[in-house]
C-alpha cells in the first residue's frame, strides 16, 4: 500500500486575518508539519483565482458573499473575493512547511466554474489531473487535511472514494466553515461514502 498525504488550501485567505478565513484555520498547520514526513507521496493544493472569478459575489449584481445562485452545473455559493493567483492571500501559510510537496495542484483557474475538489471542477467531470499523478506514483491510500472540512476538503475526499482510492480525513487537521450545516452534512456525506474519518 502506497499513501499519500494531500494538504489542502492551507493558504492566507483562509486562515486568521485572511478575506475567507476558517475559524481556527491556523491552528492545523503545526499537525500538517508533523504529518508530512510519515508519508511518501505528499501533494499539496492551492485554491487559485483569477481576479473575476465567477465563484466572488464582487461579480455579481445585487449577490453578497454567501448567498447561494444558480451556475450551468448547479448551486454555487457566492464568496468573497479570494485566493486570487499571484496574491498574498493565495500564498501558502507562511508557517506551513512546503519543501516536502511533491507536487503543488491549482484549481478554480477557470473563471466560469468553480473548483473545490482537488480532482475535479464543480461539474463533477472536468478533471485536474490529480487522479493520474496518483496512479502514476502507484498510491492507493490517500489521507486530506486542510481547508475547509465542509468544501474543499470533502469535495475532494468523496472524489477520491468515488474513483475507487481508499480515503482518510484527519479532522485534527481540518477546520470548517460551517455554512447553514454545511460541515454536519459533510460528515454524514463522508462517513456515507466510506471514508475513514479519525479525530476531532
Ligand atoms: C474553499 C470556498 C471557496 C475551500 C475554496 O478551500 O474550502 N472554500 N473556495
Ligand atoms: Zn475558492
Amino acid at each position: 500500500m502506497t499513501q499519500a498525504l494531500i494538504v489542502i488550501d492551507v493558504q492566507n485567505d483562509f486562515c486568521l486575518g485572511g478575506a475567507l478565513a476558517v475559524p481556527g484555520g491556523d491552528e492545523i498547520v503545526e499537525r500538517i508539519n508533523t504529518m508530512l514526513s510519515e508519508f511518501p507521496v505528499r501533494v499539496f493544493t492551492q485554491d487559485w483565482h483569477p481576479a473575476d472569478h465567477s465563484s466572488f459575489a464582487s461579480q455579481h449584481d445585487d449577490k453578497s458573499p454567501f448567498e447561494l445562485t444558480e451556475m450551468s452545473y448547479g448551486p454555487q455559493v457566492l464568496w468573497p473575493d479570494h485566493c486570487v493567483q499571484g496574491s498574498e492571500g493565495a500564498a501558502f501559510h507562511p508557517g506551513l512547511l512546503t519543501d516536502p510537496a511533491d507536487l503543488i495542484i491549482r484549481k478554480g483557474f477557470r473563471r466560469e466554474i468553480d473548483s473545490y475538489s482537488a480532482f475535479f471542477e464543480n461539474d463533477r467531470r472536468t478533471p485536474t489531473g490529480l487522479e493520474g499523478y496518483l496512479r502514476s506514483r502507484g498510491v492507493d491510500r490517500l489521507v486530506l487535511v486542510g481547508l475547509a472540512t465542509d468544501f474543499c476538503v470533502s469535495y475532494s475526499a468523496l472524489d477520491a472514494a468515488r474513483l475507487g482510492f481508499r480515503v482518510g480525513v484527519d479532522l485534527d487537521a481540518c477546520r470548517a466553515i460551517d455554512l447553514d450545516g454545511s460541515l454536519a452534512a459533510a460528515l454524514e456525506g463522508m462517513v456515507e461514502a466510506g471514508i475513514d474519518l479519525t479525530g476531532d
